[in-house]
């Protein structure tokens, strides 16, 4: 069960070895089964797609007959260092960590490798500097998500020769994914000419109510009259500026484009009803794969350091074919 070979190993990848670090030499390692005690430390349930990933990696736990010990940290840094010290102190088999941002985890981290208790990362990623704190990374990638937005705009607004003119609505601050969705959409825009404007940017924190009110503020100081597009970097935050646009009498999709990342059945059903224009797909559903990486890690055997999951585009011509799919 331990030796499955991980999906998509890629050459030339960056291999990591818990044995060769030396870090596996505390803790236990899974009951005479193969079954695992595994504290996860998820970042919240903000967002249709956290409790998509929560439910995916429950499930597969349940289904491979590990022991899920389960956190949720209401996106608050402070309460997941807690939780992740709970899991050193309870001696789990390995940590799954959601980091909720990127930076500030090195003493936790730190503590998990003198224990011996190998820590993977789920879904975000932290600052490189840390790397070496943790065996390897299962998640989507969060700059080729924002470059595939860039991809569209860049393409769709190629003939405004005025100028289009952003305003953009950031994931959490200081999480992997809108520091990365941010300057992946960026890079491609720069990159292809284009000429463009950055009316305003402001985090709404991944929820709806906050991307509701963001947008009304927006709306309050820039008006919508000349704003092309709105880059939204998750569905929720989207849909709730769908909703201030809405209430400003203007038409979603029509007077502004707007574009979202993630892609639920509400994300979709907003595209098929005409109110935005792009969804950039980010997958929540790897609970399967995760639990592959875990019995790897606690094993020994060599994984890659990151695994990224698969993930498609889809624009106007698609959404109503694809809405039946969604799985969340
Ligand atoms: O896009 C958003 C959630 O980290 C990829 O977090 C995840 C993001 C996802 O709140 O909806």
């Amino acid at each position: 069960m331990f030796k499955k070979a991980l999906a998509g190993i890629g050459a030339g990848a960056l291999l990591f070895s818990m044995a060769a670090c030396g870090a596996d030499d505390g803790g236990s390692e899974g009951g005479d089964d193969g079954s695992l005690v595994i504290g996860f430390a998820q970042v919240g349930a903000e967002s249709a797609w956290r409790t998509a990933n929560s439910k995916s990696i429950q499930d597969a736990a349940e289904a491979a007959g590990h022991d899920l010990k389960f956190n949720d940290a209401q996106q608050d840094q402070e309460k997941q260092i807690e939780a992740v010290r709970g899991f050193i102190n309870q001696q789990v088999d390995v940590i799954v960590l959601a980091p909720v941002v990127e930076t500030g985890w090195t003493d936790v981290l730190q503590e998990a490798e003198d224990a011996g208790i190998p820590v993977v990362l789920a879904d975000r990623g932290i600052e490189a500097a840390d790397e070496d704190l943790y065996v390897t990374r299962l998640g989507s990638d969060f700059a080729e998500e924002g470059r595939k937005a860039g991809t569209w705009a860049a393409e769709t607004f190629a003939d405004d020769a005025d100028g289009t003119r952003i305003l953009e609505l950031q994931g959490t601050t200081g999480s992997a994914p809108a520091n990365d969705r941010k300057a992946g959409f960026f890079e491609v825009l720069d990159a292809e000419g284009l000429n463009y404007e950055i009316v305003d940017s402001q985090s709404g924190n991944f929820t709806a109510e906050e991307g509701k009110a963001v947008m009304e503020t927006f709306i309050t100081t820039h008006g919508l009259d000349g704003i092309d597009l709105l880059y939204a970097h998750n569905d929720e935050m989207g849909l709730g500026a769908i909703q201030a646009i809405e209430d400003a009498g203007k038409v979603p999709g029509q007077d502004i484009q707007i574009i979202i990342v993630d892609g639920s059945k509400a994300g979709f059903q907003a595209g098929v009803d005409g109110k935005l224009n792009y969804i950039v797909e980010c997958n929540p559903a790897f609970g399967p794969q995760l639990m592959d990486v875990l019995e790897s890690v606690v094993a020994g055997d060599e994984v890659e350091k990151f695994t990224p999951v698969e993930e498609g585009v889809f624009d106007a011509t698609q959404f109503e074919a694809e809405l039946p799919n969604r799985q969340f």
